[in-house]
């Protein structure tokens, strides 16, 4: 009988294309190969595995989470597959600007001080035209590579600090300039429920509200409803801005809409607030006092309108 072939580690990377750590990764957290050991303890992996591999990786490079994937069989993985590229062949595809791209594989290669040069020394004529040219795009292709466990926790929080300096260094810009007579009229106070570490969504929406010349208060991320619910009487707030992430299964203290009925108590309907972020729903729900804001777009529309 023919032996059957296998393959080491090292010929899986040269034949996918893939990185040890993700390979590992998809390995011992999702379970996706269970390989053989050779007598002196080298991980096999069989031809199976290396059809699946390539799978995994086309699919989740359009977007699909590892953790649903990796326990599919071969011939489901394609099946799939075969489905979304008909689709695809019938929309134009956009791919990321060469801004984007460039950042991700700095990222990707841990080519920390580049990286950092290439963001610190990005100008736009504006904080708005940062966040719809630079900041969107690059969190929706990041977010892509996280869901498909591509990216490492410390290249998670790496980014995300580099950006935060970012959004800092823009608003800095922004306060040395006067304010005008629209802060009297819309005054905002924004922050993420307590538990909830996601703020980047919430600072972009600082700058935003802030490049429009209105006034806001930035509370930050991880806030208990009754801190919320106080500054933002005392600082006589007109809008309160909430970013809601995570789930309580995720960390947030309390499930998002029972932080917000909480605060809701103390507001009345004095303070409008606009809720946004992966936990807002999905519909408006049928109260004055409360918008969900699905994306920047619905936040630069109300704040033209507010204007
Ligand atoms: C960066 C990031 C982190 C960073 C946060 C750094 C920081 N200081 O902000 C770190 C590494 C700390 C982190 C930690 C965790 N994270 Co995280 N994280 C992300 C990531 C990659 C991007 C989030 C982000 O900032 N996006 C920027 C915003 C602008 O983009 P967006 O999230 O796509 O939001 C869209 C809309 O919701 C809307 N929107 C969002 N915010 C706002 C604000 C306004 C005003 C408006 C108008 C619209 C808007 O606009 C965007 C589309 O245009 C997402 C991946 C993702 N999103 O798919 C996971 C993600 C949010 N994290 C997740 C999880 C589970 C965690 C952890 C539990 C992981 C862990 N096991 O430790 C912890 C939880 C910490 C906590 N208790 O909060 C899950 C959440 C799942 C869920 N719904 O519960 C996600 C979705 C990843 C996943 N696995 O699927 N995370």
């Amino acid at each position: 009988m023919k032996p059957v072939e296998t393959y080491s580690i090292r010929q899986m990377i040269e034949l996918t294309g893939l990185s040890e750590f993700t390979l590992r990764g998809w390995e011992n957290r999702y379970a996706a190969f269970e390989p053989q050991r050779s007598s002196t303890g080298r991980r096999e992996y069989l031809k199976k595995d290396v059809e699946k591999a390539l799978l995994l990786r086309e699919l989740t490079k359009r977007g699909f989470k590892i953790g649903n994937l990796a326990s599919l069989k071969n011939h489901k993985l394609k099946a799939l597959f075969e489905e979304i590229e008909k689709e695809n062949l019938s929309h134009s595809k956009i791919n990321p600007s060469p801004l984007v791209t460039e950042c991700l594989e700095l990222l990707s290669l841990q080519k920390w001080s580049e990286l950092e040069q290439l963001i610190k020394s990005l100008h736009f004529k504006s904080g708005i035209q940062l966040i719809h040219d630079f900041f969107l795009p690059l969190l929706q292709e990041h977010s892509k590579n996280v869901h498909a466990g591509w990216v490492s926790t410390s290249q998670e929080h790496i980014l995300s600090a580099l950006l935060k300096e970012k959004i800092y260094s823009n608003l800095t810009k922004l306060n040395s300039k006067s304010k005008g007579e629209k802060s009297k009229r819309s005054r905002f106070v924004l922050a993420t429920p307590e538990g909830d570490h996601h703020e980047i969504g919430l600072l972009l929406a600082h700058l935003m509200i802030r490049s429009y010349g209105f006034e806001s208060l930035y509370l930050g991320p991880h806030t208990p409803a009754q801190d919320l619910s106080e500054t933002a009487l005392r600082f006589e707030a007109s809008h309160v801005v909430l970013v809601s992430t995570v789930s309580k299964k995720s960390g947030a203290k309390l499930e998002p809409l029972s932080y917000l009925s909480q605060i809701q108590k103390k507001f009345g309907t004095h303070i409008h607030i606009y809720w946004a972020g992966h936990q807002a729903p999905l519909g408006n729900p049928p109260q004055n006092s409360l918008t969900v804001l699905r994306n920047f777009s619905d936040l630069e529309t109300t704040l033209k309108e507010l204007n």
